[in-house]
């Protein structure tokens, strides 16, 4: 009953973006839960392209204390290049699915596979992305991708798209966020972004939520691009993140709204990120990527 999808899978090991180490190791996690053969299985044709080349902290000269946007210009490469290889692989027919590392790389799948062509933005976090170098606290990029994807933030980084913003803030939907810095959160509020917290999930539901979600992000688009953070799952579930909050939504209410993404037949592109073996326990939150990813791609019980 899947319908077979041609899915393009790249790993960016890259951590520059975030304050602690291990996403790096995100990629190698996740395709050791499986991920190829399992979505061979489903019966899609699977191309794995291997992992981008990235630099890492040891080989990367430190960012003085004070820096504003911490990694700057080798974060910017890195997008640069792999929007390139997303853009490409996207104008083949195939599903970019992309696997982080931190949330700094999809600057550049987003964009990527926004090129050419109008597509929605969902982003399913327990943060925003939504600071810049004005209003970050940590001068961490990973915490600044939507932000730039919508046209705000240091120009290296916003240039990446062209002349315009990849995505237009009225096709943009962030689900599931539950914590917010204070100029973060200010930006988010004068923004057109469409913002479901927490509050929405626990109050509506799931299900209602994705369903508006779905109909914002597809409306006069050629259908979105998933950005999926694993810390929007409670830690109790997904210990395995670069930046845990408690209060996250259950491992459940995750499939859910994969399920209903992949019902929408509108899927273009997916990023799945901040997956940190380090932290996890037996891999559980990398076997838990797989499994919704598996369900973001058709796969039911029944
Ligand atoms: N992520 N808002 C915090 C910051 O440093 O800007 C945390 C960002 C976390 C980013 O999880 O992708
Ligand atoms: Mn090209
Ligand atoms: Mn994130
Ligand atoms: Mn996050």
């Amino acid at each position: 009953m899947t319908s077979e999808t041609r899915v393009a899978i790249l790993g960016v090991p890259i951590d520059l973006g975030a304050g602690r180490r291990g996403v790096d190791m995100g990629p190698s996690a996740i395709r050791y839960a499986g991920l190829s053969r399992r979505l061979h299985d489903l019966g899609h044709h699977v191309v794995d392209f291997g992992n981008l080349a990235t630099p890492m902290v040891e080989t990367t000269p430190l960012p003085p204390p004070d820096a504003r946007l911490r990694y700057l210009e080798p974060i910017a490469e890195v997008c640069q290049r792999l929007a390139e290889l997303v853009s490409d692989i996207a104008a083949q027919a195939m599903l970019p699915l992309i696997l982080g590392g931190d949330h700094s790389l999809a600057i550049g799948s987003a964009s990527g596979s926004a090129r050419g062509r109008r597509l929605g933005l969902i982003w399913i976090d327990a943060h925003a992305d939504f600071n810049d170098e004005t209003t970050t606290p940590s001068g961490n990029i990973h915490g600044m991708p939507l932000a730039v994807l919508t046209g705000r933030g240091h120009l290296r980084l916003t240039g990446l798209a062209g002349k315009t913003p990849a995505f237009d803030p009225a096709r943009v939907v962030l689900i599931a966020v539950r914590d917010l810095d204070p100029l973060e959160r200010e930006a988010l509020r004068t923004s057109a972004i469409t913002v479901f917290t927490m509050h929405e999930i626990d109050r509506r539901g799931m299900a209602a939520v994705m369903e508006q979600a779905l109909t914002i992000a597809t409306r006069g688009t050629d259908g979105f691009h998933l950005s999926f953070d694993l810390d929007v799952v409670d830690p109790r579930e997904a210990p395995g993140v670069g930046t845990p909050v408690s209060g996250g939504i259950s491992a459940r209410e995750a499939h859910l709204a994969m399920e209903l993404i992949a019902e929408s037949g509108a899927l273009r592109s997916l990023d799945i990120v901040e997956v940190n073996p380090i932290l996890d326990e037996r891999n559980a939150t990398a076997e838990l990527a797989v499994e919704l990813a598996l369900s973001a791609l058709g796969k039911r019980i029944l």
